[in-house]
């Protein structure tokens, strides 16, 4: 199935008809809060406020879109640009800002790279940084999720790089041999860092790839969030069908650098770029919610605007949050703490006693 062909035939998908204007109007919500988060995350680290952050300008569509198929109970294995699915499930943002500063209310306290999220309250595991590795962590908890005989299922994410990674083919073969339900979604940006995608297959598409392994590959256009919608929602019902797991290829484009320390100018032509930005899946929302006279330029303004001034606020006040306590690198990992994490954590305490003021550079990102 092409869904994005079908679409652009005319024909209208069925998407239409599946979402009601307070679904489009809450999904155009979370692709705006999650662009305004960008903006201010790229602004504090070019101001040296913040370390790092990886944005998903372009791919707003792409990550909600296939997030909103899901029930609350299944299970997300994000890549790293995927904040927004997050924001669907109604974790606050605050919790994504926290994240970013490393602060005390951090739930990762300070020991992830910022947008390396963990927020197990909303089942949206770990983020890993090496890179293919959700897709078999995904495929074993759709089967753990089907030993346990609950029905939920679990997507992973990743870009058209984490294909080259022995994790993609390892997760792919396991889930399909096993019918485990998940979904493998590629956001197929066009670039790995500076890598082409032409440098990471030499298929035609990355959804011909399911073939091989023995399931449904569907390429879908990235930008139009109702047809990322559809496709998810059927690979969804095909998982908790017991049908096993369908690989969706979202073509889509990464408007910014891969990350803030990333400068794209270096490998790629601002033509390329610019012709992407008639495409922003944002804008396509915006204007079809108009066209169904479900949305006005008034409503954009005021909701750019408190988004906007959301963020803003949460920077300040997620700034100024204080670190996390020192002893806390020596939570959660270990049921129970073994001996030399316990000396270690003694010695610790005992150089750098509780309530002891910090040197400023203390916690300055490297
Ligand atoms: C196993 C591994 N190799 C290399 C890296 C370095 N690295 C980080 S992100 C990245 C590119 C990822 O590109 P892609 O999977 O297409 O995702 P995108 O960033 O485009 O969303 C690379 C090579 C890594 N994190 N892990």
């Amino acid at each position: 199935m092409d869904t994005s062909e079908t679409r652009k035939k005319g024909k209208a998908g069925k998407a239409d008809t599946l979402l009601t204007p307070d679904q489009l109007r809450e999904i155009h919500r979370t692709m705006v809060r999650t662009r305004a988060l960008e903006e201010r995350a790229t602004a504090l680290q070019r101001q040296g406020r913040l370390g790092f952050y990886i944005g998903s300008l372009g791919q707003e569509a792409a990550h909600i879109g296939s997030a909103y198929a899901l029930r609350p109970d299944d299970w997300i294995f994000a890549a790293y640009r995927e904040g927004g699915a997050a924001l669907l499930r109604g974790l606050p943002m605050k919790a994504l800002v926290d994240q970013c500063f490393g602060n005390a209310d951090d739930p990762t306290k300070g020991r992830q790279m910022p947008c390396h999220y963990a927020f197990a309250n909303i089942n949206y595991a770990s983020i890993s940084s090496p890179i293919g590795t959700q897709c078999i962590e995904a495929t074993g908890t759709a089967m753990a999720m089907r030993i346990r005989k609950k029905d939920a299922v679990t997507i992973s994410y990743f870009g058209d790089g984490g294909t080259s990674s022995n994790d993609f083919h390892a997760g792919m073969n396991m889930a399909a041999v096993f019918k485990a339900p998940t979904i493998f979604f590629c956001q197929n940006n066009g670039w790995a860092i500076s890598l082409p995608v032409s440098r990471q297959t030499a298929s035609e598409t990355i959804a011909d790839k399911a073939v091989a392994y023995g399931m449904p590959g569907v390429r879908v256009d990235g930008n139009d969030v109702l047809a990322v919608y559809q496709a998810t929602r059927e690979a969804v019902e095909r998982a908790r069908a017991g049908k096993g797991p369908t690989l969706i290829e979202a073509v889509t484009f990464r408007m910014g650098p891969h990350s803030t320390s990333d400068d794209p100018s270096r490998y790629r032509g601002d033509a390329e770029t610019q012709s992407w930005k008639e495409k922003c899946p944002i804008e396509r929302l915006r204007r079809y919610l108009e066209q169904l006279g479900e949305w006005t330029a008034e409503d954009d303004e005021k909701l750019w605007e408190s988004a906007r001034a959301e963020v803003q606020a949460l920077a300040q006040t997620c700034e100024q949050t204080p670190p996390p306590p020192l002893n806390s690198m020596f939570d959660d990992v270990y049921a129970q703490l073994p001996w030399h994490l316990k000396e270690q954590r003694a010695e610790l305490l005992r150089i750098h006693p509780p309530g002891r003021k910090q040197e400023s550079d203390d916690y300055k990102f490297p």
